[in-house]
């Protein structure tokens, strides 16, 4: 197993990698800004070090601090966590060129995902099934591109190369207005990612956001582990995510399993990923791949009691995958609520003091926060503060002890979205299970124009 490693990251993320790290014996290293000193997981950790001032560009995005933290504290490894430099093929490089060892896949890998117009391509080439597209970049000849718009059918979506997340995209209706959507997008491209590639594909209008979670050694290895559906988003950014998700059937994750799993050695990938696919009537389209660890992790590990971070961790050490395909098996329902500091309606970020805190608690409660009374939420950093996942025998169970767990759960001092999730938890729609990516904003803006409470 690994020695020593840096934890490349704050909050949640860093308290969760952390504890598996100590329950593996692995010492560890937080490294932090200076307005970070009082994290949780900064206490608890074996040594820390300080790598600079609050914004990110001067503390969890300067890959040379990071990497002199590693190297006054002789650690091994550096897990990068999810976000900050998660998904940089550089930061990756300079790990390993420095000596130590990324928790992730190959930089190579890495970059190769992160080129979405390369990564379809690779997929494709695999055998994953992906949205009917132009195949390759687009060129500047306005024919040949309306040509490829007509073929695909209109409406299409333009999309950078460079993008993801939901960044730098342009849906297009009829081919008068295609030639501004794609020069628009390019430039926009360009400024955002310094990469003014742009790619076409048709845009599904309705579909769900359902994800398959992998594993894979990097040494010929690899098993999925059921899916997780992520519909519930506003502004590209996940509310509430399940596993596993409503009506999909045993065959269907067999299948699309299996598909992701035959990708993952083609590509040689090592550690935990994420396929994400947009799902619509019946059938799956491969969008981008995550080559992260990601937020919603937990629902997969409650469901399949598979601790992910554990993997990433014996994965980078050189073990190969000790779980067989047979061995997974999904088990009940699982429910994961972002719970953010921010305003539960106008969506404003709140930070400020945590005067009272209570966790919710009982039979499958899972409260992943690095938050407790005294703690000071920071303005300079993303605003959610935890996750409150549950597991029930099926998605009724878990829903009620959602229900029940976000009425214990007490943070005073700040504003979170707990009413928000309390409404969802409460919604007709949600209950029904399947409502695909646009449900959310639609169910908010009806409540904005009638008044009128979820449900
Ligand atoms: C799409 C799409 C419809 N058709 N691609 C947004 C995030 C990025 N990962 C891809 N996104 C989308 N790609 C085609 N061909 C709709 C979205 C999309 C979306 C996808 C997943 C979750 C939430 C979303 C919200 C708006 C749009």
């Amino acid at each position: 197993m690994l020695d020593k490693v840096v934890i490349a990251n704050r909050g949640e993320i860093a308290l969760r990698i952390l504890r598996a790290c100590h329950a593996l014996g692995i010492k560890t290293v937080a490294v932090h800004s200076t307005v970070d000193r009082n994290l949780k997981h900064v206490a608890m950790a074996d040594e820390s070090v300080c790598i600079g001032p609050p914004p990110s560009a001067q503390s969890y995005l300067d890959i040379p601090a990071i990497i002199a933290a590693a190297e006054v504290t002789d650690a091994e490894a550096i897990h990068p966590g999810y976000g900050f430099l998660s998904e940089n093929a550089d930061f990756a490089e300079r790990v390993e060129s420095s000596g130590f060892k990324f928790i992730g896949p190959t930089a190579n890998v890495i970059r190769l995902m992160g080129d979405k117009v390369e990564a379809i391509k690779a997929m494709k080439a695999a055998g994953v099934p992906c949205v009917p597209g132009s195949g390759g970049p687009l060129g500047d000849d306005a024919v040949e591109n309306a040509k490829i718009a007509k073929e695909i059918g209109y409406p299409v979506i333009i999309k950078a190369a460079g993008g993801g997340g939901g960044r730098g995209m342009r849906v297009v209706h009829t081919e008068a207005h295609l030639h501004n959507a794609i020069s628009t997008t390019k430039s926009e491209a360009k400024a955002a990612f310094n990469n003014d590639m742009v790619y076409m594909e048709k845009f599904l209008e309705n579909p769900r956001h359902v994800e398959i979670q992998v594993l894979a050694d990097g040494q010929g290895n690899a098993i999925h582990l059921g899916e997780r559906d992520c519909s519930m988003q506003r502004r590209h950014q996940k509310v509430v995510e399940e596993s596993p998700a409503p009506g999909i059937t045993e065959e269907m994750r067999a299948e699309i399993g299996k598909v992701c799993v035959d990708a993952c050695i083609r590509i040689g990938y090592r550690g935990a990923g994420t396929f994400e696919f947009l799902f619509e009537n019946g059938r799956f389209y491969f969008i981008e791949m995550n080559t992260r660890i990601q937020v919603e992790h937990p629902v997969t590990e409650m469901v399949t009691g598979i601790d992910l971070v554990r993997e990433q961790l014996s994965i980078a050490a050189g073990n190969k995958l000790s779980i067989r395909q047979e061995d997974v098996v999904l088990r009940g329902h699982s429910i994961e609520c972002r719970i953010n500091a921010e305003d539960p309606v106008s969506f404003l970020p709140s930070p400020g003091l945590i005067k009272h805190f209570h966790a919710a608690g009982g039979p499958g409660v899972r409260v992943d926060s690095h938050i407790y009374e005294g703690y000071r939420v920071p303005s300079n950093y993303d605003s959610m503060i935890g996750k409150l996942i549950v597991h029930g025998a099926d998605r009724k169970q878990a829903i009620d002890r959602m229900r029940v767990a976000l009425s214990e759960m007490v943070i005073d001092g700040i504003k979170t979205n707990i009413p928000l999730q309390q409404r969802i938890m409460a919604d007709n729609g949600f209950k029904q299970g399947g409502m695909n990516i646009h449900y959310l904003e639609k169910r908010l803006q009806e409540l904005k124009d009638k008044a009128i409470g979820l449900g």
